[in-house]
């Protein structure tokens, strides 16, 4: 006897399992590789370029206990030219929760998903919490459920754990979640304690405070004290931004004197950045880790007339944060780009949506590092954030 694994789903080849000539039959799944391919390229012409560099698109494995199983038979491959489904139409509708607004962060990422829902000819229904706290968001989120005609759900979430009940509920109400920008868990929803968000969109933001903070060391050297503005413990861009920060303090010799957090408020921002500034002579760099912290220290340091003298680098290329690195009080912006998540995320819903079981459960979405001598380049300038 011959035991005979094969590859590919032809029909004819699963006439033979069914036979029971062989026992095994590998289904690729070339009608997700076909959607990609072309909801990619389409991304990318219309300039939303953060895509994956590879997807893999898993397998079917198909035996005679599975294969009548129309979950598993939607697998085999069609021998005739694959009928062309109708577009899902506007009656598709996606619900779009920001983490606040108004930020130019999220500005900025409603112009891709708004971009991306023209050209696939869907709907949006964006709701905006007016301020970064789950217990904002999440009556909004509850709000939407409720009313019973969203298809999927796109969201930045507050908090990585508080965040997680809400988007149960819209999951087990059957609305596909996709987070862009932020996560909830450990945000690796292969793997990880949390599965069942279709995708993550969003920055390697350990990677960014990584390189905000390398940029520090190598200005100011070993041994130099540096100062972090954050945001709140909990939210999972900014933590790991403070995470990366003290990374490469640590590998590079720097000492991370002290860490405060604003509540996403510019003016507490200052409040605390000239204070410790004052008290602290010999802190000689600085790191904020988003766009509100941001905006605090540069004025904190306009206003102590402390330019050239604390070497300072920023989350968020919001048009005031480019304006202090124009005005040379700071000396590097990091770039996100939102456009990309918010595009990515509404591809993702609407492939999901039309059957494409193989969308990446993680996109990242890169930065441009922006500093005095690339700001004026069209190419980076391009990502500098949009105030309305
Ligand atoms: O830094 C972004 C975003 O990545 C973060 O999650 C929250 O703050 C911003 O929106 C900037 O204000």
């Amino acid at each position: 006897m011959v035991i005979v694994a094969l590859f590919d789903a032809s029909e004819e080849n699963i006439g033979y399992l069914k036979a029971g000539t062989v026992s095994l039959v590998i289904a690729q799944k070339p009608a997700d590789m076909g959607y990609l391919g072309i909801a990619y390229a389409v991304a990318y012409l219309d300039g939303y370029q953060s895509l994956p560099k590879r997807v893999p698109t898993g397998y079917a494995v198909l035996t005679k206990d599975n294969v009548d199983n129309p979950d598993d038979a939607k697998y085999i491959y069609t021998s005739n030219t694959a009928e062309v489904k109708p577009a899902l139409g506007k009656d598709f509708i996606v619900g779009f929760v920001p983490g606040v607004n108004p930020d130019p962060f999220y500005i900025t990422m409603a112009k891709g998903v708004n971009a991306a829902a023209g050209r696939l000819g869907v709907t949006v229904v964006q709701q905006d919490p007016p301020k970064f706290d789950v217990t904002v968001s999440a009556p909004i989120v509850e709000a939407l459920i409720a009313r019973g005609d969203i298809d999927a759900l796109v969201t930045a979430p507050n908090d990585k754990e508080q965040s997680i009940p809400v988007l149960q509920k819209a999951y087990d109400a059957g609305i596909p979640v996709i987070t862009v920008d932020t996560f909830i868990g450990d945000g690796d929803y292969a793997n990880g304690e949390i599965k069942f968000p279709l995708s993550y969109i969003g920055s390697d933001n350990v990677q960014g405070g990584y390189i905000a903070c390398a940029a520090l060391a190598e200005k100011l050297g070993k041994g130099a004290k540096i100062y972090i503005q954050n945001v709140r413990p909990g939210i999972s861009t900014t933590d790991q931004r403070e995470e990366g920060c003290k990374k490469a303090a640590a590998d590079l010799g720097l000492e991370v004197v002290r860490v405060d957090y604003n509540e996403n408020d510019a003016n507490k921002a200052q409040e605390q950045t000239a204070a410790v500034l004052t008290a602290n002579p010999d802190i000689k760099g600085m790191f904020a880790t988003n766009t509100f912290g941001a905006l605090g220290a540069g004025a904190a340091i306009d206003n102590a007339n402390l330019s050239g003298s604390v070497e300072v680098a920023l989350f968020d290329a919001s048009e005031e944060n480019i304006g202090y690195l124009k005005a040379g009080t700071v000396s590097l912006v990091i770039a996100q780009k939102p456009a990309d998540m918010g595009y990515l995320g509404v591809v993702t819903a609407v492939a999901n949506a039309r059957g494409v079981v193989s969308t990446p459960k993680r996109i990242g979405t890169g930065y441009a590092v922006i500093n005095a001598q690339n700001v004026d380049d069209p190419e980076i300038a391009k990502f500098i954030y949009k105030s309305n």
